[in-house]
């Protein structure tokens, strides 16, 4: 089915476009074919959390604005789903944090890493950094190659939607990491500082929008909203949201 083929009136619109973005990323070699199956796995949480944003979510955000407005060098990390699903709001989020867009890869590929660039760019950046020189100690995926400029100097780095060995490694190199992850029991969801759970698709333009919203807020007014943010309690609260849900569920099924 192609983006013109689904009818607006689908109960399932929205997941319908979202697999589009995926698939039409998979044809211009943005995405790789791993992507699928983890948008797949993502797919399963959404349906599971009830496919809103709910509080637990709104909480990270607001903590995940102030961060990156706190950070001296942040940097946004982009993979081959983020830019099929979200390029325009990652290049406009960077454009108000600093300007630090890096491509970082999981499933090797050069072609990939340049055809991301360039489609980043199409959606606006004026600066992609590619992996370099730097290199992130204590993980072996080609997630290790950083660039110099980025994530190498980066004291906040933000990864939406990322497998499991880079947010501890870049953690215990002293940077701060923010990830959304519809999957609060993933290695990633349960290590990073602030973890987002819900759709890539819903956060990006309301982490803009907080962004925008607490932009001139003092330091000391942002440094209080990270020091009141709980990581552990907004992952349970996410867990018990989904085990409420389905209990509800299952009895009205009875
Ligand atoms: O482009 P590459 O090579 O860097 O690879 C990117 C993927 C995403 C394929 C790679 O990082 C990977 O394999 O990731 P995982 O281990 O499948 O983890 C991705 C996490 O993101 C899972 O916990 C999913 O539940 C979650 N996820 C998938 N789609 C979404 C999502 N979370 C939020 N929004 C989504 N749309």
């Amino acid at each position: 089915m192609t983006k013109s083929d689904v009818p607006k009136s689908h109960p399932r619109y929205l997941s319908l476009q979202y697999r589009n973005l995926l698939v039409a990323g998979v044809e211009k070699c943005i995405t790789s074919l791993h992507g699928l199956t983890a948008h797949g796995r993502g797919e399963a949480f959404d349906y599971l959390i009830g496919e809103k944003t709910f509080s637990f979510a709104k909480s990270a955000i607001d903590a995940a604005a102030a961060l990156l407005l706190l950070a001296k060098h942040p940097v946004i990390s982009v993979n081959g789903n983020t830019a099929a699903l979200v390029p325009g709001e990652l290049v406009q989020l960077v454009k108000l944090i600093g300007n630090n867009l890096e491509v970082n890869l999981f499933h090797a590929s050069k072609e990939r890493e340049v055809k991301i660039k360039n489609h980043l760019i199409k959606h606006g950046a004026t600066k992609v950094l590619m992996p370099g020189k730097g290199r992130i100690i204590g993980i072996e995926s080609n997630r290790r190659m950083i660039s110099e400029e980025g994530q190498a100097k980066a004291d906040v780095v933000f990864v939406p939607l990322e497998d499991g060995d880079r947010t501890q490694a870049l953690q215990n190199l002293g940077k701060r990491v923010i990830t959304v992850d519809l999957n609060p029991l993933s290695r990633t969801a349960q290590t990073a500082t602030i973890t987002i759970v819900d759709h890539v698709n819903r956060v990006l333009p309301l982490l803009i929008s907080q962004v925008k919203a607490i932009k001139k807020y003092p330091k000391e007014k942002l440094e209080k909203i990270i020091s009141e943010y709980n990581n552990k309690k907004v992952l349970s609260e996410a867990i018990s949201h989904i085990n409420k849900r389905l209990m509800k569920l299952a009895k009205s099924s009875r």
